[in-house]
């Protein structure tokens, strides 16, 4: 199988710390993964559903208590607390290690232990790094199988090279005992108790995100929450951007967006490259290029359909994984709120329970069916706009990185920073009310720079710090914006149409790479002159409607830069002093 030193060890290691009954090792052929599948049928982890309407197609329900992402319970560990803390909840390396080796001990008996080779970006591309799985769930080898690339060609692409150590068990699925554990000074993961797609599919969130975010420190490049989108016009020009949005605030939805009709008919298209993470490096011409670590989408159910976001709804129907969502027991099929306005009249809801769309709960407010963070894990080869530079070794050339938040006042819809280091102040303040992709409250607005503060595998002040740095070795800089499509008026209803339309915007913020247009310079930054947004063919959107969006209140944002300061000051003092003298020059563009 294998000669390499690391990994043979590291399996005899886990063996004898586990104590697993046999070990299957992951090859990446159909054959294998489809005798997986049916053992999962058999073991009830998967329900196969309707194989003409959705071929290769099951559903997947968790544990009631093990939904989302546990950041409460998720650790970076380092010698150093400052190198991790405080944004990180921290443990000191050698604790961790002892709580973790002591929570697996023996954890596997009775069960086998698959051994998943995987790669992170194409296999073989010397951008891409390799991690290796070991896990006791099904669920998770199935899941990994389409999010990265699997199997014997990661092993051989390896050969006797390093790679990242990952090691997982759902044990007893315990709320209590639920640990995810980051080392990235030893290269190492460690997961247990959780069967949840971002706490146990090591290489997504803990691998591209929090272990590469420190390899991209050292090494000098970036791991970002962001998507990549190509823009194409009609001269057959594509434009490429990166956009960093918290967790549900959009991604998916932007990386697959449909351009609006009248941009359709000049001739407008839009490629998908990445829905949820970008490594990013500077290329030979000074440029930002980016590629998209993963090979499947682990993308929100809830409202995606054929209106919002079509790419997304037509990936989902062959050889997809659903996760909490609705069963339909008259065709075995799935559903989920916001999918059409038919519930399933004789279905099973999130939990397996009987449901149908019309119960109501003691407040009288419609039972939900599907978890509000159900999920699809599809191949990228289903995206019907994924891009043909989806696998092109060097990625693809940012015109623009966009930073984005969930604000139902303060952030205009859009606004462009002054220079590098002012948009890295624009990503640092990001905030953003929480969603359902975590435990914890919903709605509540909390700083969130670069939408990465629940992925910084290092301390966040030295994190600001790479970005600054970073700025200094592009020689072609991407400008930087930020985007807010959930402004709401005063009775709670979004103002801007959002999803295909926000292309509008998009175009705007290529133009202004271009040098094309105009703009208002405010307190914070750019913002377009309303005539400058594209609005044929809106309905109940006029020019008004875009000056609305686009004010920039001075009372909102001294408040707001003295959330800055405060969350500044959290940080503690790694935070660069190119990010204070930005803060400083907004206040006194404030109080001008
Ligand atoms: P993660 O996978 O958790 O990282 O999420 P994501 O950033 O990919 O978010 P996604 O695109 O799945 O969107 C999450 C939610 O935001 C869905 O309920 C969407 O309907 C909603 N949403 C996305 N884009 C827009 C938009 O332009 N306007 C409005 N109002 N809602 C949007
Ligand atoms: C997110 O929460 O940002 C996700 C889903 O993309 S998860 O893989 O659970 O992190
Ligand atoms: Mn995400």
């Amino acid at each position: 199988m294998t000669k390499n030193k690391k990994l043979l060890d590291f399996i005899k290691e886990t063996q004898e710390l586990c104590n697993p009954e046999n070990i299957v090792w992951i090859d990446g052929s159909e054959e294998q993964l489809e005798a997986l599948r049916a053992q999962a049928v058999d073991e009830k982890i998967l329900i196969k559903l309707n194989q003409e309407k959705l071929p290769g197609c099951y559903l997947h329900r968790t544990t009631v208590n093990d939904v989302a992402r546990v950041e409460d319970r998720t650790f970076i560990c380092s010698k150093n607390k400052d190198d991790s803390a405080p944004v990180n909840n921290w443990m000191e390396t050698g604790e961790a290690m002892k709580m973790m080796k002591d929570l697996f001990k023996g954890v596997m008996k009775g069960r086998t232990m698959y051994v998943i080779p995987y790669s992170m970006g194409a296999v073989g591309s010397k951008f891409s790094k390799i991690g290796i799985e070991l896990t006791d769930s099904i669920y998770v080898v199935l899941n990994m199988a389409i999010m990265t690339r699997v199997g014997n060609k990661v092993l051989e692409a390896l050969g006797d090279g390093d790679f990242v150590k990952g090691l997982h068990s759902y044990a007893e699925l315990s709320e209590e005992k639920r640990y995810i554990c980051h080392f990235p000074e030893e290269n190492t993961i460690m997961s247990i108790n959780s069967n949840y797609g971002g706490n146990v599919l090591l290489g997504k969130k803990c691998f591209a995100l929090r272990i590469a975010s420190y390899l991209g420190k050292t090494e000098g490049w970036m791991a970002e929450h962001m998507l990549i989108l190509g823009i194409e016009n009609p001269k057959g020009e594509i434009k490429y951007v990166a956009a960093a949005f918290p967790s549900a605030c959009g991604k998916t939805n932007l990386a697959m967006l449909i351009p609006p009709e009248i941009y359709k008919n000049k001739g407008y298209k839009c490629w998908c490259v990445g829905d949820d993470i970008a490594w990013i490096r500077v290329g030979e011409d000074g440029r930002l290029w980016a590629v998209n670590p993963e090979n499947g989408f682990f993308g929100v159910a809830p409202g995606t359909n054929m209106k919002s976001n079509p790419n997304a709804l037509l990936s989902t129907r062959k050889n997809t994984i659903f996760t909490n969502v609705v069963e339909n027991l008259d065709d075995e099929t799935v559903w989920w709120e916001g999918l059409d306005k038919n519930p399933p009249k004789n279905a099973l809801d999130w939990k397996g329970n009987p449901w149908n769309g019309d119960m109501k709960d003691a407040n009288g407010k419609p039972v939900k069916g599907a978890h509000p963070n159900s999920r699809f894990t599809a191949p990228t080869v289903n995206c019907p706009c994924l891009s043909d530079q989806f696998e092109a070794p060097d990625g693809v050339p940012l015109s623009a990185i966009i930073f984005g938040g969930r604000r139902a006042k303060t952030a205009p819809l859009v606004y462009q920073s002054t220079d590098w280091n002012n948009g890295v102040f624009v990503g640092s303040i990001m905030a953003s009310e929480t969603t359902a992709a975590a435990t914890g409250a919903v709605g509540v607005v909390r700083r969130d720079p670069m939408a990465m503060r629940p992925f910084v595998g290092y301390n966040m002040g030295d994190y600001f710090k790479h970005w600054i740095d970073m700025g200094k070795k592009i020689k072609n800089q991407p400008k930087i914006f930020n985007v807010n499509w959930f402004r709401t008026d005063d009775e709670g209803n979004f103002i801007w149409p959002g999803f295909g339309d926000n292309l509008r915007v998009l175009d705007w913020i290529l133009s202004r790479c271009e040098d094309k247009v105009d703009a208002k310079k405010t307190a914070i930054g750019y913002v377009p002159y309303a005539k400058d947004i594209n609005i044929e063919g809106l309905d109940g959107v006029t020019t008004e409607t875009i000056e609305e969006l686009t004010t920039v209140d001075a009372e909102t944002w001294k408040k707001e830069a003295d959330g800055i300061e405060n969350f500044y000051k959290e940080l503690g003092d790694r935070v660069p002093k190119e990010l204070y003298d930005e803060l400083d020059k907004l206040k006194a563009n404030l109080d001008k």
